[in-house]
């Protein structure tokens, strides 16, 4: 009998240790924080994911942690855009091309030349003309947290050189989800077909598209190389990223919580455009020994791309706001002047 009773205060006391062993281990329980973005670990993306995650880690003492998931595995930028609108996921890092859809204003950043330099981009999208797009976000529910540099994008495809414009004549190419990068091929003479970047590899080694355009760090990094001859170098437009979150998951954080992850994102951001600018700089010669044939689209042809392209700018303009447009050509003109 005392046995049994020893044997039920003991079984009674451990089950109370237990559950507050269980009470304990969730208190400290991180929150996780599934990030989704489409390039793979390799690329610039995954490494300046891998800082974004070691900061939030730091910053919040272990209590947030980031489970990064790359190569589009949690689905294309669209399809993530729409898991955070939903609250399905918490936070991602993708093209604003893509947001188009959901934010007008959005579209500001695919005008063909708008920036011509990196320091134009961080003055531009790090300043008011950039926080005004970023935060029309909000109403849509998504939260845009910084903008890191996906970069000057150029022309690859199997077909030919493209010497001048004529050369893209037919030449089938992917292009962002995005009216546009359609309008603006198409006008160039191109069949631009829009296609997710995830879809863009396969589509290419198949042949159902012949080309594709974007920074040298992605040809690089998705190995374009292997199944693209021809680099021509545009620079046609620069083109950002943008880290996001989830709105209806960071309405119920904690003050402290955003601040870290605000924090988190600067320093990911900071990181993230001095590789990428670093990676860019080495990228060219990377890709000629992998065998492509790159040339420079000649002053004089740049000039007609230009010209042609600027028909789209009125559809931009009036597409993101009078206001905004001239806004942002003020800025630049600005900080064109202060050279
Ligand atoms: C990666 C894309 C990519 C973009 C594209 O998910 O789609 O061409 O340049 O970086 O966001």
């Amino acid at each position: 009998m005392i046995l049994i009773r020893r044997t039920l205060i003991a079984c009674a006391v451990g089950a109370s240790l237990l559950a507050s062993g269980l009470a304990s281990a969730q208190d400290i329980k991180p929150r996780l924080i599934r990030f989704g973005y489409g390039l793979n670990e390799q690329s610039n993306q995954g490494r300046a994911t891998k800082v974004l995650a070691a900061e939030i880690e730091k910053l919040s003492g272990g209590k947030m942690k980031l489970r990064a998931i790359g190569a589009a595995a949690l689905g294309s930028d669209v399809q993530m855009q729409q898991a955070l609108i939903g609250g399905a996921q918490e936070m991602m890092v993708g093209s604003t091309a893509t947001l188009v859809g959901i934010t007008k204003e959005m579209a500001l950043w695919d005008t063909p030349f708008l920036i011509n330099n990196a320091q134009e981009a961080d003055a531009i999208l790090d300043g008011p003309v950039g926080d005004r797009v970023r935060n029309k976000l909000e109403e849509k529910g998504l939260v845009g947290l910084v903008y890191w540099e996906n970069g000057f994008r150029n022309l690859t495809n199997s077909k030919r050189a493209v010497v001048k414009l004529e050369d893209m004549d037919g030449i089938k190419l992917r292009v962002m989800q995005n009216n546009v990068y359609l309008d603006s091929f198409k006008t160039l003479g191109a069949n631009a077909v829009p296609l997710p970047f995830s879809e863009l590899f396969s589509a290419l080694e198949t042949k159902a598209v012949d080309g594709q355009e974007n920074p040298y760090n992605t040809i690089l990094s998705s190995k374009f190389y292997e199944i693209q001859k021809y680099l021509t170098v545009t620079n046609h437009v620069y083109s950002p990223w943008i880290v996001l979150a989830s709105k209806k998951w960071w309405d119920g954080l904690s003050k402290d919580e955003k601040a870290v992850l605000m924090s988190a994102a600067k320093t990911s951001r900071d990181f993230e455009r001095k590789d990428t600018r670093a990676e860019a700089t080495k990228a060219l010669e990377d890709l000629k020994a992998k065998g492509m044939q790159v040339n420079v689209l000649s002053a004089a042809e740049t000039a007609r791309m230009r010209d042609k392209l600027t028909r789209i700018n009125a559809g931009i303009a009036s597409n993101v706001g009078m206001d905004l447009w001239q806004d942002t050509q003020a800025e630049l003109a600005r900080l064109r002047a202060k050279k």
